[in-house]
């Protein structure tokens, strides 16, 4: 594992308030008094003058750090319009919910990135930005970087993902590019556009967010070694496509029907069969004004990407398909023989929904009422229910939304990837969907939460654990700072043999209609005595509720086992793979495309999909230098500029704000190899050993190394009078020095001017040659 303190280039480090050793440290509120009420907390305490709380800039620097004091200089910031403070190794980001100008224009990117130490400038994204730009070229090695952002639904994280790309896009343009004519070309513009066109097909109004991610997705930005940006590629991660059949109550579909609906000209509505004044079931809220704006910028998008025109009608024609087959509806039969009958005018929208999705109408209405069962080598036709069948109508909806977006993300990456051999690092910007607490919450917000509490796990381990036991283990005096750990809460949904998603995939795998009451008996009792899960002894609806990280959510049982199998009726996979529409040919005849359970019951569950994902998605993150952003929502109706102490606190506390703070106050973010540092520092102490290490191997040894350190830290500290007596800055451990952000800036101020020195004493003598 690389920790982001291992920085290669350490001139760049997180902001830090100070260091502290055993006895030193302050006094920590843990996690569970601090939850007591948190806003009782004693402001009273403050050694700080309450008028000045807007002035910090780096959280470590509030003394106490409380919960209370935290939210109060993050309030007393808010309420100047200051979006963004420094949690030591976290950027915390309060959502304005208003536009902010300037604050991200072109010239604020420009003022960061030239700037010689931008962590001295006023904290904002940006230089979160740059710190990994410079780190992924590090001074030894180069190391891929991550960008963290997290918080929950509507807090910001796709906005700020958006900043961080257009960042990139705007001071890694390759020169290539800034010359070019032909703007299609330029892969900065083709990499943004992904943006707008993702959304458009991924996002949706929900009652959280009115442009919530129903998607989570990593994007890799390619960097070559002149640290140009040069390509990207997209992971995305479980699209909420139930979503495309049923919108849960005052929710909506996906931008991009609405976009359609709204932005399409007169030949288009034609082509589409979607007049003006129709109606349709699975567009609900169309009064709403959101996101239809978007569709010219979407089909913008599209052409910059390389869609052509024949290709955007055969995707706008299957979208405004699936609008009319969710206008079919079927009657009830009393005759189980017979299928049953459609409901007045759907056979109208049967015929267009066949006629756009390139399929035969009798055929497709065949398959949505007929199950074909196999019997030995025959096959045997079964009528199916009123609900079967409109059970599959949406499996075809759903099935050819998610493969539809799939294909999206395949060609988007198709376009902005960049060959192997021409990148040689990447930084990657992860933006999943926030934390969310539903009246209803099913299957999605269990998914949804699950990898929130992964992300969390990977904060805690990364920093919180992590740093405190590397102290520990390079041998310097550090007292543990309590976090609140979250493994429990994975370990009960995850963990083996025993956890809630084992029992759901078990349940899944067996072929029977799903008990929700019967399967919330089997949680209750396999999982009886997990502090993790409880259940309302006197609710009616077959439920459990997870004590997440974030807060409690209670999870409806009622449909998670269908969802959990996701089953696709082969005929209908059938029909649309001899579709003349040529997008959705190519989608479903395309051998390698993997359509999930296509073929009767396969033992791939939505959960186990999406759980490999992420254990992929954390190896990745593992294997680069995180740099975390937490988003906070500063009140759930999405008002500009209002802060609701509550609301804020509960964000805080959830993400271990506190903690963080005070480990990063305590700590020391800077780490750099025995090795290493005697190479870099040598001049400073003009150590001999430096020069030999190269050349005998004994010189490497750790003791060697380690007095070498030690001496040239007290020459650096000798002539350092401002930090007489602060040996507290630095540590020499077993295998590494570890640093303040000061200590190190103050080693390389002094490095540079002993390098300069020699350099004009060698000028001197040069001259003298002359
Ligand atoms: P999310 O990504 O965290 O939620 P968004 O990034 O979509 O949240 O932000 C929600 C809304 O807040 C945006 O549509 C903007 O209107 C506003 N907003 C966020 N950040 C800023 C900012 N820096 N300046 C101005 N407005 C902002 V979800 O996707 O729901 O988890 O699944
Ligand atoms: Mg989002």
């Amino acid at each position: 594992m690389r920790s982001s303190t291992d920085r290669r280039n350490f001139a760049v480090g997180p902001r830090n308030g100070g260091a502290a050793v055993k006895g030193v440290t302050q006094r920590v509120h843990s996690p569970d008094q601090s939850r007591n009420d948190p806003l009782e907390d004693d402001v009273q305490a403050f050694l700080i003058d309450e008028d000045q709380l807007h002035t910090f800039d780096d959280l470590t620097k509030v003394n106490p750090v409380t919960p209370a004091t935290v939210l109060k200089c993050l309030q007393a910031r808010y309420s100047l319009k200051v979006f963004y403070t420094h949690a030591g190794c976290t950027l915390v980001a309060l959502n304005p919910f208003q536009p902010i100008p300037d604050l991200y224009s072109v010239d604020v990117m420009k003022e960061y990135h030239y700037a010689t130490q931008p962590q001295e400038f006023k904290p904002h994204i940006f230089i979160v930005a740059e710190e990994a730009y410079r780190n992924v070229q590090g001074q030894l090695e180069p190391v891929n970087q991550s960008l963290v952002v997290s918080g929950e639904s509507g807090a910001g994280k796709t906005w700020t993902s958006r900043c961080l790309m257009k960042y990139y896009a705007t001071v890694a343009a390759s020169a290539q590019a800034v010359s070019s004519q032909d703007a299609v070309e330029r892969i900065e513009r083709r990499v943004l556009d992904s943006n707008p066109l993702m959304e458009a097909f991924g996002n949706a109004c929900t009652l959280r967010n009115n442009n919530s991610s129903r998607f989570g997705k990593y994007i890799q930005l390619q960097m070559n070694r002149a640290q140009l940006l040069v390509g990207a590629s997209v992971q995305t991660y479980l699209l909420e496509k139930t979503r495309v059949a049923c919108q849960p109550a005052n929710e909506r579909n996906f931008h991009i029907f609405y976009q359609m609906m709204k932005g399409a000209t007169d030949e288009q509505r034609t082509d589409w069969k979607m007049p003006q004044d129709q109606c349709f079931v699975w567009l609900p809220n169309c009064e709403k004004q959101i996101e239809e704006d978007g569709f010219l910028e979407t089909a913008e998008a599209m052409v910059h990407l390389g869609i052509d025109a024949e290709r955007q009608r055969q995707i706008f024609r299957v979208l405004a398909g699936i609008l009319q087959l969710g206008n079919v509806s079927f009657c009830s039969s009393t005759n189980e023989s017979q299928p049953c009958d459609l409901d007045q005018d759907s056979e109208d929208f049967l015929q267009r929904a066949g006629d756009l999705l390139g399929v035969p109408g009798e055929e497709l209405c065949r398959c949505l009422r007929v199950r074909t069962l196999k019997a030995g080598k025959q096959n045997v036709l079964k009528p199916c229910s009123q609900a079967e069948c409109g059970v599959r109508r949406d499996c075809l909806a759903k099935v050819i939304y998610g493969q539809l977006f799939e294909w999206l993300v395949t060609f988007i990456n198709s376009c902005i990837c960049a060959d192997q051999s021409k990148w040689c690092n990447f930084i990657g910007v992860l933006d999943v969907y926030g934390f969310e607490c539903f009246q209803i919450n099913n299957l999605e917000q269990l998914c949804i939460n699950y990898a929130n509490e992964k992300l969390q796990q990977h904060f805690v381990a990364h920093y919180l654990r992590a740093q405190q036991e590397e102290y520990v283990s390079e041998g310097l005096e550090w007292s543990f700072i309590k976090y609140q750990d979250n493994q429990s809460c994975l370990d009960l949904l995850e963990g083996s043999p025993i956890s809630v998603f084992s029992l759901l995939n078990e349940e899944s795998r067996l072929n029977r209609a799903s008990d929700s009451t019967a399967l919330r008996g089997r949680l209750e009792k396999e999982l009886e005595g997990n502090g993790n899960i409880c259940w309302d002894k006197f609710s009616k609806v077959p439920h459990f509720t997870v004590a997440h990280y974030a807060g409690k959510v209670s999870y409806q049982l009622e449909g998670m086992v269908e969802k959990n199998k996701d089953p696709v009726p082969p005929e209908l996979i059938g029909l649309l793979e001899k579709s003349d529409n040529l997008l959705l040919h190519e989608i479903f005849s395309d051998k390698e495309t993997e359509i999930p359970q296509s073929k009767g019951l396969s033992r791939v569950t939505v959960i186990s999909k999406f759980k490999n994902s992420l254990e992929n998605l954390m190896k990745l993150l593992l294997t680069t230098a995180p740099h975390y952003t937490r988003c906070i929502k500063p009140n759930s109706d999405c008002r500009p500029l209002t802060f609701k102490n509550r609301e804020v606190i509960l964000q805080l506390e959830a993400c271990g704000i506190v903690e963080t703070i005070h480990i990063s106050a305590a700590g020391f973010p800077i780490r750099i190899p025995l090795k290493s540092f005697v190479q870099r520092y040598g001049p400073i102490g003009k150590c001999s050993t430096s020069s030999r290490l190269d050349a005998d191997p004994d010189a490497e040894s750790t003791n060697v190394l380690q007095q070498e350190v030690e001496k040239l830290l007290r020459v650096a500290l000798q002539h350092n009078v401002s930090c007489d007596g602060r040996r507290s800055l630095v540590h020499c451990g077993k295998t590494k020095v570890f640093l303040t952000q000061l200590m190190l800036d103050l080693l390389e101020d002094h490095r540079g001017k002993i390098l300069s020195r020699c350099a004009f004493t060698i000028q001197c003598c040069w001259l003298r040659h002359q």
